[in-house]
């Protein structure tokens, strides 16, 4: 195996001030990819047991063993929760994967995509093509700029906006701060609903209360989800919901047999039950 100053006997560790004191790591067959973009360091990973691994800036994006459960869910609750999504716009996520998952959807019409950092596009279209397929799609329009700059430029467009952010350190921390909100809000249309990577409420109490916070301020609808994915920070991750209209802890269409079954993680009651909080959760978040 190539040398990797980040790959110790052969394990890679994920170690963030993020979540201090806590580490997840995996163990590394081979180093497909590594090099610095004009934005961040870009790793991918052949891991042993989980797949390809994609890393930026130390922090892991994606495993291809557990991908599924974040991309359909951050896609796919914003989506069923909207009663007829034409005109969406997806932030981040140069994987593709979010992209993949929202071009399921037949009534969408456009997707706008917004990614700051083309050779993650790259680098993925390479090593990831069961996310990468996303770009395939002839409603996608590629935008290499930065999403909350972008943002601002958009009035009364969108149905739903998905914002497939990385951590807020680095390139992703505009896109966990209140202008970026502020212009999410704007750029929707009336019933509009978005969705942005919310963290985790055990990890990162700090962050998640913030976003909160925010889009209780700015939403008349507004609540939290969260699912498993095992290669993130605590085995779960979640997102931050906000609709100008839409009630969003129940999917408002049906979801057909056929899009199911394309489907590993999602189901109707999966988003129901991803509302649902432990109680120090719903404490925290009803203190707000
Ligand atoms: N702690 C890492 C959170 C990463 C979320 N974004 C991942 C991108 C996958 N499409």
């Amino acid at each position: 195996m190539k040398n990797h100053n980040k790959i110790i006997n052969g394990w890679f560790s994920e170690i963030c001030p993020m979540w201090p004191g806590i580490s997840l790591s995996l163990e590394i067959k081979e180093v497909l990819y590594s090099k610095k973009s004009k934005f961040q360091q870009i790793d991918m990973f052949q891991t042993k047991n989980h797949g390809k691994m994609l890393v930026l800036d130390e922090i892991i994006q994606l495993t291809e063993s557990d991908e599924f459960a974040y991309q359909e869910m951050l896609a796919h609750v914003p989506l069923f929760a909207h009663p007829n999504p034409e005109d969406i716009l997806v932030i981040g996520g140069g994987d593709g994967g979010i992209l993949r998952e929202a071009g399921r959807h037949d009534c969408v019409k456009t997707i706008d995509f917004c990614e700051i950092d083309e050779d993650v596009i790259k680098v993925s279209k390479e090593f990831l093509p069961d996310l990468a397929c996303g770009f395939d799609d002839p409603r996608v329009n590629i935008h290499i700029t930065d999403g909350s700059a972008f943002v601002l430029k958009q009035k009364n467009k969108y149905d739903v906006i998905i914002v497939d952010s990385s951590d807020p350190i680095g390139p992703g921390e505009a896109l966990f701060e209140r202008p970026f909100y502020e212009g999410l809000k704007k750029a929707l249309r009336k019933n509009g609903v978005i969705a942005t990577q919310g963290e985790s409420f055990f990890l990162h109490k700090e962050c998640v209360t913030n976003l909160v916070k925010i889009t209780k301020e700015l939403f008349p609808v507004q609540a939290y989800s969260y699912f498993l994915v095992p290669t993130y920070p605590g085995g779960h991750i979640g997102i931050c919901l906000g609709s100008l209209g839409p009630e969003l802890k129940k999917p408002c269409r049906g979801i057909s047999h056929s899009l199911q079954t394309q489907l590993k993680y999602y189901t109707p009651e999966i988003h129901e039950a991803s509302f649902v909080m432990p109680y120090f959760a719903r404490k925290m978040f009803e203190a707000i």
